[in-house]
C-alpha cells in the first residue's frame, strides 16, 4: 500500500478491508476448508457428488463474478485523494467543503474512455471521463465531467442515438472503441450540433499522454448559491499541474497493442512512486442577471465560455495519493450521479443536464443490482444517512424500530427534515414560466461559430493533426455518400478542412467554404501554450555490454535529479557489464519494450557498448521510431554511429537530437516533449 492520506473516507473503508495474509481457508459461512484441489467424488475415478457444498459454493460464486459493464465509460481507472480549497468561496456558494482552506475533503476519481468495452485499449481516440466524488461532511457531491468542455448533443433525449451510432455496429459488432465507422459519421452529419465537439474529438485532446496530463470539465452549466440565496451560473474546470499533453496518433494506435493498459499503468505507477497527480479546480462564474449577455446561450452544452470573456478562477487543488486496494470493489462499483449535490450547488435548465439527472441513478439499478448501491463501501457517504427507505436487494443497514414512515408520532417524527439553517437542502427558487413543448430554443441553433473558434485557436501543427484525424476517420467509411456529407458539413468550419479531406477520400471539393471572415480565436484552447515539465517523463536508455559506466551514472543522476524516470533497454534481461567491469541491471529488452512506451530515447556512451547495440537491428529501429514521433533523442560519447544507423543525421542535427553527452540540453529537450519542427 502506498502512502496515504488518512481521512474520514479512508477510516470508513478500513472497516471493510479484508487481509487474507496468514489466514486459514474457509467457506463463505466461515467453515474451515481442509482441501481445495479435489472435488468430492464417489471413488477416486467416480462422479462428483451433489453434497460437495464447498465445490458448489466456489463454482456458483465464480459463475456470477461479472456484473454488466457501464453502457458508456465502461473502461476506467480510479484513485483516492483529497481536495483542499485555496480560499473561502462564501461569496458565491454555501457549499461546506468550499468554505475553509484548512479543511481537506476526501475524494475518489474515476478516469475513463467512453466508447470501448471494459477490456478495450486505453489509448484509443475518444473523449475521457473525469468523474470525482467528494465525500463531504454534508453528503456526497459528484462532479461528473469529461476532458472536453462541450458535448456532441444539446438534449439528453438524443444520447441513446448518439451512443448507438458510435458503439460497434449491431449487425457485426465491429469496430471496437472507435468512431471511424459509418454509423457514427452518419449521425454526425445528420445532427450538425455535433460540429464543435467533433473538432475537439479529432484534436490531440482525444489522445492524452496521461490521465495526469489532461483537463477536466463539468461541461454542463450549474449554479452556485450563497447563504443569502444569491445565485451565479457556474462551469467547473480541472487544470492538471503537469500541463495538458498528448500522444501522436501513430503512437496511440501502436500503444493500443503494445500496452493496452498504458494510461492505467501510468496513473498507478505515478501514485505508487509518490508522484501524486494534482489538479486545480477552477470555476467560471456568470451573474444570474447576465444570463442573456452573451452571443451564445449559456445553457447550450455544445458551447464553451471563452476564458477571455469569462475568466477561470482557480479555487482549490485535488491531490490523488492512493491507489484503490481492489479495482472491482472500488473503481468498478463506484456509482456517480451529477444529482448528488450539497447545499450551495444547484442545477440550471441545460436540457442535457436535466436528462442526465435521470440517467445516472437509473443505470446503476441494473448495473449494481438494486436500489442499495449507496451502501457499497466506495459509495457510502461519510455524513450519517437516515431516512425511511427500506429493504431491496442486498440491504446492509439494519434499521431498528417499528417506524419506517414519515410523518410519525411513535418516534417523535424522526428522522426529521432539517431546516435550511440546519443543513437541509433547499432548491433554488428559479421562476419558470413556459408552455409544455417538445422544442429547442432558437438560441441553440448556431452549430458552427465555436467549431470555428476552436479551429482558429489551433497552432499549425494542431490543425495538421485535426486534418489527418479527419482523413483517417472518414477514410475508413464505406459509404461515399457519408464521406461527401462530412466534407460538405465541415466546409462550414474551414474550407481547408473540406478541401484536404475531400482530396484524401476521393470526394468532391465544395465550391467555397461558408465561414465568416475575421472570426475570433481563444488562446486557452491550444495545448501548445500549456505548462511543460520534465517530471515523470520516461526515458529509455539503450545500452549494452561495454558501455561507459561513469557517463551512465552521471546521466542517470542528472535525469532523475530533474524528475525524469530512467529505464534501461538492452538485448537481454539480467545485467550489462560496463567497459570497466561495473554492472547495471536491465529493465526491458527490445522484445518486451517499445519506443512508444517512452517519452524519449538515449543511447548510452561507450564505443564497445554502441558496437554491441549496432549488432542488433532492433536498437536503430527503436531510435528511429521515437524520432518519427517527434521525441527527443540523445547520444552519449561515441554513440553517434547508432543515430547514423537509424538514419537520424548527426551533423547539423534536427531539433531535439542531442549528441555529445550533453545532459542539460537533453533534459531541456525532454521537457519540451515533442519537436514539431521536424515535420516536413
Ligand atoms: Fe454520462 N453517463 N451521460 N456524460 N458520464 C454515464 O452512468 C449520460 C455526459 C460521464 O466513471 C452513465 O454510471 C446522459 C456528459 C462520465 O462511473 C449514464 C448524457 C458528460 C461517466 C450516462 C451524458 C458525461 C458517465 C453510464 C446526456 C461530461 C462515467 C454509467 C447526453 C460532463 C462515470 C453510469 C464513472 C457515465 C448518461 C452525457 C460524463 C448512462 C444521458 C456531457 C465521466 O448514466
Amino acid at each position: 500500500m502506498t502512502n496515504k492520506h488518512e481521512n474520514s473516507k479512508d477510516q470508513q473503508l478500513e472497516a471493510y478491508r479484508v487481509d487474507d495474509a496468514g489466514t486459514k481457508l474457509t467457506t463463505n459461512q466461515g467453515l474451515r476448508v481442509s482441501e481445495d484441489e479435489h472435488s468430492l467424488k464417489a471413488g477416486e475415478r467416480g462422479p462428483t457428488l451433489m453434497e460437495d457444498f464447498h465445490f458448489r459454493e466456489k463454482m456458483t460464486h465464480f459463475d456470477h463474478e461479472r456484473i454488466p459493464e457501464r453502457i458508456v465509460h465502461a473502461r476506467g481507472y480510479g484513485a483516492h485523494g483529497y481536495f483542499q480549497p485555496y480560499e473561502s468561496m462564501k461569496e458565491y456558494t454555501s457549499a461546506g467543503f468550499l468554505q475553509d482552506p484548512s479543511i481537506k475533503t476526501p475524494v475518489f476519481v474515476r478516469f475513463s474512455t467512453v466508447a470501448g468495452s471494459r477490456g478495450s485499449a486505453d489509448t484509443v481516440r475518444d473523449v475521457r471521463g473525469f468523474a470525482t466524488k467528494f465525500y463531504t461532511e454534508e453528503g456526497n457531491y459528484d462532479l461528473v465531467g469529461n476532458n472536453i468542455p462541450v458535448f456532441f448533443i444539446q438534449d439528453a433525449i438524443k444520447f441513446p442515438d448518439l451512443v448507438h451510432s458510435f458503439k460497434p455496429e449491431p449487425h457485426n459488432e465491429i469496430p471496437q472503441a472507435q468512431t471511424a465507422h459509418d454509423t457514427f459519421w452518419d449521425f454526425v452529419t445528420a445532427n450538425t450540433e455535433t460540429a464543435h465537439m467533433i473538432m475537439w474529438h479529432l484534436s490531440d485532446r482525444a489522445i492524452p499522454r496521461s490521465y495526469r496530463m489532461m483537463e477536466g470539465f463539468g461541461v454542463n452549466t450549474f449554479r452556485f448559491v450563497n447563504e443569502l440565496g444569491k445565485s451565479h451560473f457556474v462551469k467547473f474546470h480541472w487544470k492538471p499541474k503537469l500541463g495538458v499533453h498528448s500522444l501522436v496518433w501513430d503512437e496511440a494506435q501502436k500503444l493500443a497493442g503494445k500496452d493496452p493498459d498504458f494510461h492505467r499503468r501510468d496513473l498507478y505507477e505515478a501514485i505508487e512512486m509518490g508522484e501524486y497527480p494534482e489538479f486545480e479546480l477552477g470555476v467560471q462564474l456568470i451573474k444570474e442577471e447576465d444570463e442573456f449577455a452573451f452571443d451564445f446561450d449559456i445553457l447550450d452544452p455544445t458551447k464553451l465560455w471563452p476564458e477571455e470573456i469569462i475568466p477561470v478562477k482557480i479555487i482549490g487543488k485535488m491531490t490523488l495519493d492512493r491507489n484503490p486496494d481492489n479495482v472491482f470493489a472500488e473503481t468498478e462499483q463506484v456509482a456517480f450521479h451529477l444529482g448528488n449535490v450539497v447545499p450551495g450547488i444547484d442545477f440550471s435548465n441545460d436540457p442535457m443536464l436535466q436528462g442526465r439527472l435521470f440517467s445516472y441513478t437509473d443505470t446503476q439499478l441494473s448495473r449494481l443490482g438494486g436500489p442499495n448501491f449507496h451502501e457499497l463501501p466506495i459509495n457510502r457517504s461519510v455524513a450519517p444517512v437516515h431516512n425511511n427507505q427500506r429493504d431491496g436487494m442486498h440491504r446492509m443497514a439494519i434499521n431498528k424500530g417499528q417506524v419506517s414512515y414519515h410523518k410519525n408520532g411513535l418516534q417523535a417524527n424522526a428522522p426529521e427534515p432539517a431546516s435550511e439553517k440546519d443543513g437541509g437542502y433547499v432548491h433554488y427558487q428559479e421562476k419558470v414560466d413556459g408552455r409544455k413543448v417538445r422544442a429547442r430554443s432558437e438560441s441553440f441553433k448556431d452549430h458552427y461559430s465555436q467549431a470555428i473558434l476552436f479551429w482558429n485557436s489551433m497552432t499549425e501543427v494542431e490543425k495538421q493533426h485535426i486534418i489527418e484525424a479527419f482523413q483517417f476517420e472518414v477514410g475508413k467509411l464505406k459509404s461515399k455518400e457519408i464521406q461527401q456529407r462530412v466534407v460538405d458539413m465541415f466546409a462550414n468550419v474551414d474550407f481547408r478542412i473540406a478541401k484536404e479531406l475531400a482530396l484524401a477520400v476521393g470526394a468532391s471539393v465544395p465550391e467555397t467554404g461558408n465561414v465568416p471572415d475575421g472570426s475570433p480565436a481563444s488562446a486557452s484552447l491550444s495545448q501548445e501554450t500549456s505548462v511543460k515539465l520534465p517530471n515523470t517523463r520516461k526515458v529509455a536508455v539503450l545500452a549494452d555490454h561495454g558501455f561507459d559506466y561513469a557517463e551512465f551514472t552521471q546521466l542517470k543522476a542528472d535525469l532523475t535529479g530533474a524528475g525524469i524516470l530512467v529505464e534501461v533497454v538492452s538485448k537481454n534481461l539480467g545485467a550489462i557489464l560496463s567497459s570497466n567491469g561495473e554492472e547495471v541491471p536491465v529493465d526491458h529488452t527490445f522484445l518486451t519494450a517499445d519506443s512508444v512506451q517512452f517519452d524519449a530515447v538515449y543511447v548510452a556512451g561507450g564505443k564497445d557498448g554502441v558496437t554491441n547495440l549496432l549488432a542488433s537491428k532492433k536498437a536503430p529501429a527503436f531510435l528511429l521510431e521515437a524520432y518519427s514521433h517527434f521525441k527527443s533523442v540523445g547520444a552519449g560519447t561515441d554513440a553517434l554511429d547508432l543515430l547514423t544507423a537509424a538514419g537520424i543525421t548527426s551533423q547539423d542535427p534536427a531539433e531535439g537530437v542531442i549528441a555529445g553527452a550533453d545532459h542539460k540540453a537533453f533534459i531541456q529537450a525532454v521537457t519540451q516533449a515533442r519537436h514539431w519542427s521536424r515535420i516536413v
